[in-house]
């Protein structure tokens, strides 16, 4: 006797499939446009959005970076917390920053309205610079030097928050940038009170 087993060389018997509705059709029409409207901004974005860094980006030894780094440091260093030097680069100034596990090196004192070339790059693993509580985001990357034009426009006592996740400390990874205005203000009230707050901002 033979037994009717479906195999899946021979179709289902039925109807299994109708033509799509027309509406069906419509919302997959309407989807595909939209798709495509967003693939065309991606690229007009780039030239028009104006929320791209203007950033140059080289290959680096990570050796190298971190030595720039420190005798960058030693050369503006105008202070120090909590051992980590306070660094006051002139307006202009070529100002370097390195991300290492798990800390952010130096802590950058910057002034309002002049402009700087931030260079970025991490010694060891990917991190994130993320200023808080500004919406500026980047990733650092070992063996690129991202150099990016920055004006800061505010006065006042930031942090730099690792946002790529880098390994067992990353989450106390916490680094400071210190934006003084003309009359030469920290804000100090508030960079004291988040100091005593454990560097939370
Ligand atoms: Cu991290």
């Amino acid at each position: 006797m033979l037994t009717k087993v479906h195999t899946g060389l021979e179709p289902v018997p039925g109807i299994w499939w109708r033509p799509a509705h027309k509406a069906e059709k419509v919302w997959v029409g309407i989807a595909f446009a939209w798709c495509m409207v967003l693939f065309a901004m991606m690229p007009l974005w780039h030239y028009r959005g104006g929320q791209n860094p203007a950033g140059v980006r080289t290959r680096v030894d990570p050796k190298a970076f971190y030595a720039r780094t420190v005798e960058f440091a030693n050369q503006y260093k105008v202070g120090e917390d909590r051992g980590f030097p306070i660094v006051q680069p002139p307006p202009g100034a070529d100002v370097y920053l390195v991300g290492t596990t798990f800390s952010w090196y130096p802590i950058l004192q910057l002034q309002a309205g002049k402009e700087y070339v931030l260079h970025l790059s991490s010694a060891d693993v990917n991190h994130g610079f993320s200023l808080f509580p500004i919406n500026i985001n980047f990733q650092v990357v070992p063996g690129y030097d991202y150099a990016l034009r920055v004006t800061p426009t505010t006065a006042g006592d930031f942090r730099i928050v690792c946002n790529e996740f880098c390994g067992i400390g990353h989450h106390t990874m916490v680094g400071r940038v210190i934006v003084v205005d003309a009359s030469g203000s920290t804000v100090a009230d508030n960079a004291n009170a988040t100091l005593q707050n454990g560097g939370a901002p």
